[in-house]
């Protein structure tokens, strides 16, 4: 296996700074070492070029369309992502993202989604299924499943749409803050969603296992998208968006090493590291040694 790093060095999608430096940081850590040692072939295709929000218009800085702070900025980064993403899929790779805020899912899933249908497992604490109407704070870092299903406000937001992203094949781990809004939005949609009170109930495995089976049904393959804020913010700190009660480090270790034994994995992306608010770079750290469990890498 062949896997590219593309890393999106973007912080549109939401207020605190510092996420932008999260593909630096996640290769500081180690990431193309660990990913050898998981035994696949690391390709690292560098950075896309994303300009600084203080080189921007000002003006950019206010909400745009609605509630939806950034969404030019936001628009540029993901049709790049987009075809960065499309050709390394074409290629036969594996495209790993590294964010940035999870605004870049945008542009994997509809680089992933061009010329195949294909199923997500969204590993986050949160449901990212806001539209800029219903969003608490105009942060698109929790709207990209929305916009990338193509709902409400969103549809026909071309750039924005993963036409080949299938809502039935789409299923969440792990959630524990929706916002109301959400809540029913989400309760109203074809997706399965696995709360944390689902793996506290039924253990990581089993809901693991249902989410990859769910995302993989007669699909041509899998988008798996990490949000470090997944994790309990014991040990991950270095996120914008903390909430108690997340997974534990071998809960997490066990997810992608099944992410690992599915056959469909077509894309992935690790998102919302943010170095200036972590300690030592330790969720930097976790996310490499995650990382790697997803492309492979075992204990023996
Ligand atoms: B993340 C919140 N629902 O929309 C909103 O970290 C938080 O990508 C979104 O999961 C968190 O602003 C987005 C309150
Ligand atoms: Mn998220
Ligand atoms: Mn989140
Ligand atoms: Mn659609």
């Amino acid at each position: 296996m062949t896997v590219r790093i593309i890393g999106a060095p973007t912080d549109y999608g939401q207020d605190r700074r510092g996420v932008d430096m999260g593909p630096s940081a996640i290769r500081y850590a180690g990431l193309s070492d660990a990913l050898a040692s998981a035994g696949v072939d690391a390709i690292d295709a560098g950075d896309l070029t994303v300009p600084r929000a203080e080189e921007r218009d000002p003006d950019a800085r206010q909400p745009s369309e609605g509630n939806a702070k950034f969404l030019q900025e936001i628009e540029e980064v993901t049709t790049a992502l987009t075809d960065r993403v499309a050709d390394s899929v074409a290629a036969g790779e594996t495209p790993l993202v590294l964010g940035g805020d999870h605004s870049v899912a945008i542009g994997s899933l509809c680089g992933s989604a061009r010329d195949a249908e294909i199923g997500a497992v969204w590993f986050d604490a949160h449901g990212d299924y806001n539209t800029p109407t219903t969003s608490p704070s105009g942060n698109v870092h929790g709207m990209p499943l929305a916009a990338a299903l193509g709902h409400a406000e969103w549809d026909g937001v071309d750039w924005a749409n993963a036409h080949g992203l299938r809502e039935e094949n789409v299923a969440y781990v792990g959630l524990r803050a929706l916002d109301d809004s959400e809540r029913e939005a989400i309760r109203a949609t074809e997706m399965t969603a696995y709360t944390m009170s689902d793996i506290d109930e039924r253990g990581i495995t089993d809901v693991v296992e249902a989410a990859l089976s769910v995302a993989g049904d007669g699909v041509d393959g899998v988008h798996v998208s990490l949000d470090m804020d997944w994790l309990d913010p014991t040990i991950a700190p270095g996120v914008g968006t903390p909430v108690r009660g997340g997974v534990t480090y071998r809960e997490a270790h066990h997810a992608m090493e099944l992410v690992a034994e599915t056959d469909g994995l077509r894309s992935m992306e690790v998102v919302e590291v943010n170095p200036v608010l972590d300690e030592s770079n330790e969720t930097a750290s976790l996310a490499v040694e995650l990382a790697a469990s997803a492309f492979g890498k075992r204990i023996l």
